[in-house]
């Protein structure tokens, strides 16, 4: 069983496949959705029947491209081959990871997470800015070009993963797939206009209705603002329609620490928390909640005020003098 493999032999091994299903992660990004479903494009030039597998389902923005309505929760029978992408582990997989771990056909996992543990009888691991360079160099080494569709669908995972080539990950060769991409027939503007900048009437007036409650502590460095039931009703929204709304505190200079809190019901709110620095990871674990160090949430109770004091004197304790 290989550890790791070179590209050529990863290339070299994946073309003996004939039936393959290609695992996304759960909670499927962008960049697992980009890579599967570039490499679905590219096993079909190749003349092989695939799949594209993911135990959640697509989110709605993402629907915009006819390919990931090719997205299955099912896994379809008689395969010779399971191919994970952008997937550190079987775990990742949600509910198929079982079905991946278990699988006694040929397995492979192609991923840029330093984290990935080697899961496969084939593995091709590198720290990239998205997993979707990865698979712009299998195609390559399968001898396939990208079509115009598999193309979009590399730069959409690049894209999305890289914060539209903003991160520190983010380098000359990362570029240069892009370019190579635009040669193909991908472009940005789609893809930036879909998934960024586009949104929906009702969540435009339910932004307008909560950017009111804003506030600011900590001379300015921590800023919160309410989703109340209230103006949800008002705006007809969803509770999933003010994705978002804390990234946008995060834009003020001053602000290190942005707090979004959903009213749940009364005297219960579900806390999202971003950061530019600060351990957002501790101040939710205070609370019985956690995620990652610039990200993360969790559940308070208690009447507004009360909410907003305990958070913000929590988030002080990890600001920086
Ligand atoms: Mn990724």
């Amino acid at each position: 069983m290989a550890r790791e493999n070179d590209m050529t032999e990863f290339a070299r091994e994946l073309a003996k496949a004939q039936k393959i299903a290609v695992f996304c992660h759960m909670r499927p990004d962008g960049d697992t959705l980009g890579a599967a479903g570039a490499t679905y494009r590219i096993l079909q030039a190749l003349g092989k029947r695939a799949y594209i597998v993911c135990a959640d389902p697509v989110p709605e923005k993402f629907l915009y491209w006819e390919l990931y309505k090719n997205v299955h929760t099912e896994i379809p029978t008689g395969c010779d081959t399971f191919l994970a992408v952008d997937c550190s582990t079987e775990e990742r997989m949600g509910d198929a990871g079982y079905a991946f771990r278990t699988f006694r056909g040929r397995k492979f996992n192609i991923d840029h997470h330093i984290s990935n543990t080697y899961y496969a009888d084939y593995n091709y691991v590198e720290e990239r800015s998205a997993c979707c360079e990865l698979i712009y160099e299998l195609a390559v080494a399968m001898g396939i070009t990208p079509d115009a569709v598999a193309a979009q669908s590399l730069l959409l995972g690049i894209c999305t993963d890289s914060g539209s080539f903003s991160h520190s990950d983010v380098n000359e060769r990362t570029l240069a797939i892009a370019a190579k991409l635009y040669g193909c027939g991908a472009n940005m503007e789609e893809i930036s206009y879909n998934l960024f900048k586009k949104q929906t009437k009702v969540r435009m007036l339910l932004s307008n209705l909560t950017m009111p409650t804003m506030r600011f502590y900590h001379n300015d460095r921590f800023s919160a603002i309410v989703v109340t039931k209230k103006n949800l009703e008002r705006a007809n929204a969803l509770p999933s329609d003010s994705e978002g709304f804390v990234d946008y505190l995060l834009t003020v200079d001053t602000v290190e620490v942005a707090a979004c809190l959903m009213e749940m019901k009364p005297e219960q709110y579900k806390i999202s928390l971003r950061s530019k620095g600060p351990d957002v990871n501790a101040v939710a674990s205070c609370y019985g909640g956690g995620g990652h160090v610039l990200a993360s949430g969790c559940m308070i109770q208690g009447d507004l005020e009360e909410v907003l004091d305990k958070l913000s004197y929590t988030v002080g304790q990890y600001l920086e003098d």
